[in-house]
């Protein structure tokens, strides 16, 4: 997969792609990231990149042309026919694992960080595929949302994670994590739970999804809509449910 970051601040980005799991997937080859700097595509002495709002207001606007310059600059230099173009903005698609699966799919995507009080509306209209958000809250730019998306996306190519993590994830409902624990067996009058200890695979094995679905009923009900439960499971949640009233 190749993945283009268009931005005005390659720096906010090079730390978390040149760390730990994004690092690694570089290094074998599964992704090319490349950091690209917005003023690159400019060809004034002051390489600006934004400008006044017609119609007047408060804050600047990314300007089209370095913008649709990078994009088709981009776009040759690719070897995929059809690369994706998305734009991290506050108003786009809210980014889920879902669409993390699909763009992991996806041969060459570029991405677009916005900044200031936005992009020509024209780079929307005509340069842009998709419009993505991370959630709603307020961010100085899209570098943060990108290093997000990009950080969920190559985590899932093929022989990134390993193998028994994304087999584990892919057939498991999307329910929160049971509690985990590691030596010592007693830490501060602090006592790993026995059953763990037991060396009983089955007993742990059902002790794990009861307390994944004791902790998704108290702190995320809605994810237990979606999820794919045995009778057995939801006659305990059931009763968990009772407990609680
Ligand atoms: C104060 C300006 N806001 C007026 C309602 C609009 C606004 C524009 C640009 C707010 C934030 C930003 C910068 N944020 C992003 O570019 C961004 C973002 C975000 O702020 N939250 C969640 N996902 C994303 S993706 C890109």
């Amino acid at each position: 997969m190749k993945i283009d970051v268009i931005t005005i601040f390659p720096g906010i980005l090079e730390g978390p792609f040149k760390e730990s799991m994004i690092k690694r997937a570089a290094d074998q080859g599964v992704v090319e990231i490349n950091l690209v700097d917005l003023r690159d595509y400019t060809h004034d002495q002051h390489r600006q990149v934004d400008d006044y709002p017609y119609g007047g207001g408060y804050g600047m606007v990314l300007k089209p042309e370095p913008l649709f310059e990078a994009v088709e600059d981009l776009n040759n230099r690719s070897g995929s026919a059809n690369p994706r173009v998305i734009l991290l903005t506050p108003q786009g698609r809210r980014f889920d694992q879902h669409l993390a699966r699909e763009l992991a799919e996806i041969e060459h995507m570029i991405l677009i960080c916005g900044r200031y009080e936005g992009v020509d509306e024209r780079v929307r209209t005509a340069l842009v595929d998709e419009e993505i958000s991370i959630g709603d809250f307020v961010l100085t730019g899209g570098e943060l949302a990108a290093a997000v998306v990009v950080d969920a996306v190559v985590r899932l190519l093929p022989g990134v994670l390993a193998e028994e993590a994304s087999a584990d994830e892919s057939f498991t409902e999307p329910l929160l994590e049971y509690p985990h624990y590691t030596r010592p067996s007693v830490y501060r009058d602090m006592e790993v739970p026995p059953v763990l200890l037991s060396g009983n695979h089955g007993e742990i094995a059902r002790w794990r999804r009861r307390q994944s679905l004791q902790r998704t009923l108290e702190k995320r009900p809605d994810l237990l809509e979606k999820a794919d439960l045995l009778p057995e499971e939801r006659i305990y949640l059931e009763d968990l449910k009772k407990k609680q009233s």
